[in-house]
């Protein structure tokens, strides 16, 4: 059996359904994964449909996060025009919304994927599409008829799974009205790919025992439960031994929530193993309450070059009332005099734009975060709230938020207000500045507004990027070798956040394309 397994998410790192394509090829049958990066035409393109026609798939598979909700009821309308194979649909939005999704697809997939889709096919194959099938895990849609099949409860051997690859020989993508096999032109992946494809990212756990209320987590541990799924460290490394083989991987990316999570004997074993075979940096997530002294600099001697650490928010009122996150900013603190003194490149994400924190939080915030130990880095993201999440579920009720907000805006796209732009200097000016600056609007000047925004812009072009070349080149370790390939690699991401203020260019592009259907397509948006 054949199964095409599409994204439409704006850059190449599908880690999710390279871990259904290997599964379904492990099991015997056939699967391609095809990028159609933010999708959203009128029509179908004729190499999309050239393709999947030679192709003959018996089942389509559709990835999606909440963002590609309308392209992807777009996409299934369009292949629908044109094709019988029967359409699935999987991913964070689905498992959160299922109803909603099952109105378009002919299945759902709640929750992991892997095994879930190989039974698919396998029910495909012996009993055809007009038997309905008894799978849980999938919701079936047949002519309005729907049925609604038991939770799949979710793997927790993880070592069963096969292992994910970097570039996958079945790994093709639309490009400029033609579709390209990645493999075979790996310049062009490298086009779509995060950080110029120069990273390979990677799951070692599943799963995070964390109910932010911000977090789609907040929603999702119903279905996959507290507790967290970890992989062997042989599994890892082995999947890294092959990882490594493309030359042009230069760092390994884990996004587990919280790599911390794992306790000292995996990491002590997972440390001798990287550094005896893989031997290249790597970046972490960090949740700070569970930043450990110990691991840190086991880690660090193992490679461990950046540390990305959630803070959110520097008033403890917003963190614990609002985002029902317990981590005080005394633990902050402590967490990031660790970083520091350990020398990784610290990288904190800040949430912005939250319509319940007042100018005192904010405020607050900007004077925290001015505190912190430098030098680090700081990201902004914009609060989005996605469905599901306890936070959106309060705003809703509170009639706060418009609904479908989530659908058209991305959390890298922050407002361009006074406060956003302060605290987004706060690692880079001197302390002294920040202190008469952060004041309320009333009490505000034309001169602290305009000290401000040449700040902003001057800082942005000078003194972030020294600060990011220092703390990156400082994490590697002073290394020539490695801070070459990865300033080399990274060149293209690095000039657009210099420029433009956002992370991917591409993210951008799909904020606007959907802002164009919306006025091309008014139907789909209803
Ligand atoms: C790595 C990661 C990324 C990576 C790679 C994403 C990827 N697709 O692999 C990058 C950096 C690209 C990314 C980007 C974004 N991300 Co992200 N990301 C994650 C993270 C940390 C891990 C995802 C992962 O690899 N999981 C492991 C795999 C195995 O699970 P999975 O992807 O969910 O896939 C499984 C199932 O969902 C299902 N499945 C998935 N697709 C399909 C399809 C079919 C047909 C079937 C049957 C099943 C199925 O089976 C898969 C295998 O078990 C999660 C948080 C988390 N811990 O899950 C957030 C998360 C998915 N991201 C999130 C968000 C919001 C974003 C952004 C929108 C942020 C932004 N920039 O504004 C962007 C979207 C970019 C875009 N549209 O191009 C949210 C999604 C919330 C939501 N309701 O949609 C999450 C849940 C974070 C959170 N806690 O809120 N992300």
């Amino acid at each position: 059996m054949k199964c095409l397994l599409v994204s439409l998410q704006s850059n190449a790192c599908v880690t999710g359904l390279k871990c259904i394509a290997a599964n379904v090829r492990d099991k015997g049958h056939d699967a391609r994964i095809l990028l159609l990066p933010g999708y959203l035409e009128l029509e179908l393109d004729p190499a999309v449909e050239g393709f999947i026609r030679e192709y003959n798939p018996d089942l389509i598979g559709i990835s999606l996060m909440s963002i590609e909700f309308y392209p992807a009821r777009n996409l299934t309308r369009l292949l629908r025009e044109k094709f019988q194979a029967p359409i699935i649909w999987g991913g964070v939005h689905v498992t959160v919304k299922p109803d909603e999704c099952l109105k378009y697809a002919d299945y759902i997939c709640l929750g992991e994927g892997e095994t879930v889709i190989v039974s698919l096919l396998e029910h495909l194959l012996h009993k055809g599409k007009e038997v309905l099938p008894e799978i849980p895990g999938i919701w079936v849609n047949c002519r309005g008829e729907i049925i609604k099949q038991p939770d799949n409860p979710p793997e927790m051997d993880l070592d069963i799974l096969p292992f994910q690859e970097y570039l996958p020989d079945y790994y093709y993508g639309l490009h400029k009205n033609s579709i390209y096999n990645f493999a075979r032109t790996p310049k062009l992946f490298r086009k779509y790919a995060i950080y110029g494809g120069t990273c390979h990212m990677m799951l070692t756990t599943r799963g995070c025992p964390f109910t932010c209320g911000y977090c789609a987590n907040s929603y999702l541990v119903k279905v996959f439960g507290k507790k967290i799924r970890e992989r062997s460290v042989e599994s890892c490394i082995n999947e890294l031994k092959g990882v490594k083989k493309d030359p042009y991987v230069l760092y390994i990316n884990f996004e587990d929530d919280c790599f911390f999570a794992h306790n000292r004997e995996w990491l002590e074993k997972f440390c001798e193993k990287y550094k005896r075979h893989i031997n290249l940096p790597f970046i972490v997530r960090a949740i700070p309450t569970m930043l450990d002294r110990e691991k840190l600099f086991m880690l660090k001697d193992a490679g461990l070059c950046v540390v990305v650490m959630g803070i959110q928010t520097g008033s403890d009122h917003v963190n614990f009332e609002i985002y029902k996150r317990r981590v005080p900013f005394a633990t902050v603190m402590k967490a990031a005099g660790l970083l520091v003194e350990s020398k990784v490149a610290p990288y904190y994400e800040m949430i912005v734009d939250n319509p319940y924190e007042t100018e005192e939080d904010e405020m607050e915030s900007i004077k925290q975060m001015s505190r912190l130990p430098r030098p680090y880095t700081i990201s902004l993201a914009h609060l989005t709230f996605f469905p599901g999440t306890l936070l959106t579920e309060r705003a809703l009720e509170e009639k706060i938020v418009d609904p479908e907000a989530y659908l058209t805006r991305y959390m890298v796209k922050i407002d361009t207000t006074y406060f956003n732009k302060l605290l987004y200097m706060t690692p880079y000016i001197p302390r002294f500045l920040i202190k008469p600056l952060n004041k309320p609007k009333a009490k505000r000047s034309v001169v602290h507004v305009m000290l401000t925004d040449s700040l902003f812009f001057f800082v942005k072009r000078t003194i972030e990027p020294a600060v990011f070349f220092f703390v990156l080149t400082r994490g590697l370790k002073y290394n020539f070798n490695w801070t070459l390939r990865t300033v080399l690699g990274n060149w293209k991401s690095g000039l657009a956040k210099i420029l433009f203020n956002f992370l991917g260019k591409s993210d951008m592009e799909f904020d606007e394309r959907l802002a164009i259907a919306r006025k091309k397509m008014p139907d789909l948006f209803k």
